[in-house]
């Protein structure tokens, strides 16, 4: 790896951990393309690919239903705009940080890559915690978020999308007041409801990605979902369509979880079940806690911070889905994943594995297909939905469906190729790492140095 490029930036960011930990991982892995490929260092890629190209951060005021006024912090990572326009979500959640964003920002960049689709990276959110407020209170929020943001975004430049705590309320909130600043109906923002430019199939674009993906992985070993039993973390939209797939392809759910909890259901998801889970968190904007009210034969099991692995990890399976957050995986949970029977890991979270974790399920060579392919196909229907807006078209939702199984396909076969071209056969990390930055990197060198 090239430990100097690497060291400055630790230097430069010392405190950005999870930053610093998407970095070293990619860095790991293009080491080897480095090498082959002189110009790349000539050209300073690595340096100027992990420093954004712009960062921008504001004070986002706004008021509650008491009257009292409260001040949260709002970023957007513009991280490189060399292959389309920066693109990525926002997420509205009290642990946001500048770390958090740069590392989703840069993987970012790399799964764009991925889809084969004209984005650049980017990445936004703010600290604001939407759990518990009323209607009124987001809405405010986020007209006076996008107030600020809006300078600095548009169709062409940076489209957002949404992220953790950024679902398609969020989104028109959003999308309402920038139409009214700027007095355009733009395609500024994707994940927009059905009928006012949004795309069929966006919201469940991400799960049934990590679900196409993993059943990519499967057929090179000439196996289907069919009868596995799947551990699904997270219960927001990422899972719930992760869930929603798994089923119409025979598979067994058998976990959701929320920051406070998971149920664990023995007898596995139903269509009812899951419409249940759907209007408990959509709807009710409930905690998973109260799945077992309504079907008591399912186990609740408290998050216990003096635990060092999370229990959820520890149940016998063969696929795994983590679909909630970073780094919600380390190796304790991996140790107990592999022990259980899990061979296929699909991430539908973003770098929600921990290094060693990785590590581990690479050295036993599972079916481990890393966040930035795995999960690239919210991002790809988010290209296919500014596609759409801008022909002011709309495509069916088999249309939009058979296009992102096609892309998930195609992004299981770079990754692949990559691998083997880099003798690291079964290796999905370094096959969507290799692939994605050869993409950006030959981009960046046509360009200049900008
Ligand atoms: P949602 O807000 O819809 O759901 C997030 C889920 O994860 C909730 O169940 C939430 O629980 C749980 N969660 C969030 N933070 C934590 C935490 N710190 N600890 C434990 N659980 C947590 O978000 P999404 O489903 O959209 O996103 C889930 C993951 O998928 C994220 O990593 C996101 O970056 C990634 N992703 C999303 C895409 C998309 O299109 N939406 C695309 C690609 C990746 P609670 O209700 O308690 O907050
Ligand atoms: O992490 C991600 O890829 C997303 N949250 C979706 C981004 C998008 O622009 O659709």
């Amino acid at each position: 790896m090239s430990r100097r490029a690497y060291e400055k930036i630790v230097t430069r960011d010392p405190n950005e951990k999870e930053f610093l930990q998407a970095v070293h991982e990619v860095f790991e892995s293009v080491a080897p393309v480095m090498e082959r490929n002189p110009e790349y260092r000539k050209a300073a890629i690595l340096e100027r690919i992990a420093e954004p190209e712009r960062i921008i951060t504001f004070r986002v005021p706004w008021m509650d239903d008491k009257g009292d006024i409260h001040v949260n912090r709002g970023f957007r990572v513009q991280m490189n705009s060399a292959i389309g326009p920066y693109k990525g979500g926002l997420r509205f959640h009290p642990s946001v940080t500048l770390s958090i964003l740069k590392f989703l920002a840069f993987e970012q960049v790399f799964k764009n890559a991925l889809t084969t689709l004209p984005m650049g990276g980017g990445k936004g959110g703010s600290d604001f915690d939407p759990k518990g407020k009323s209607d009124g209170e987001v809405m405010r929020f986020c007209q006076s978020f996008m107030l600020e943001l809006q300078r600095h975004i548009d169709h062409n430049t940076d489209v957002p999308a949404g992220d953790i705590g950024v679902g398609s309320r969020e989104i028109g909130y959003l999308f309402g007041i920038y139409k009214r600043i700027r007095n355009e109906f733009s395609g500024v923002l994707t994940g927009k409801s059905i009928n006012w430019g949004g795309s069929l199939i966006r919201p469940e674009a991400t799960g049934y990605g990590a679900v196409y993906f993993a059943a990519e992985m499967l057929a090179s070993r000439n196996q289907t979902l069919e009868g596995k039993r799947c551990l699904i973390s997270g219960s927001g939209n990422v899972a719930q369509y992760t869930a929603e797939k798994l089923m119409e392809l025979g598979a067994a759910v058998l976990t959701f979880s929320d920051s406070s909890g998971y149920i664990y259901d023995e007898a596995g998801m139903t269509r009812d079940k899951l419409k249940h889970v759907m209007m408990l968190k959509n709807v009710k904007r409930a905690r998973i806690s109260e799945y077992i009210e309504k079907y008591p034969e399912a186990v609740y099991t408290p998050i216990d911070p003096t635990l060092d692995h999370n229990p959820m990890w520890n149940h016998k399976a063969e696929c795994a889905f983590p679909s909630a957050t970073q780094n919600e995986i380390n190796l304790k949970d991996a140790e107990n994943l592999l022990n259980n029977g899990v061979y296929v890991v699909s991430e539908g979270a973003n770098m929600p594995t921990t290094p060693e974790g990785v590590y581990l399920f690479i050295d036993k060579k599972i079916l481990y297909g890393p966040g930035k392919a795995a999960n690239a196909g919210g991002v790809a229907v988010s290209g296919l939905e500014m596609s759409q807006n801008s022909m002011r078209i709309k495509w069916s939702r088999d249309e939009v469906n058979s296009k992102l199984k096609q892309i998930m396909k195609r992004i299981h076969r770079s990754c692949v190729e990559a691998a083997e071209e880099y003798g690291t056969r079964g290796n999905y990390v370094n096959g969507a790492n290799i692939a994605a930055f050869v993409k950006v990197a030959d981009a960046m060198l046509d360009q200049g140095l900008v």
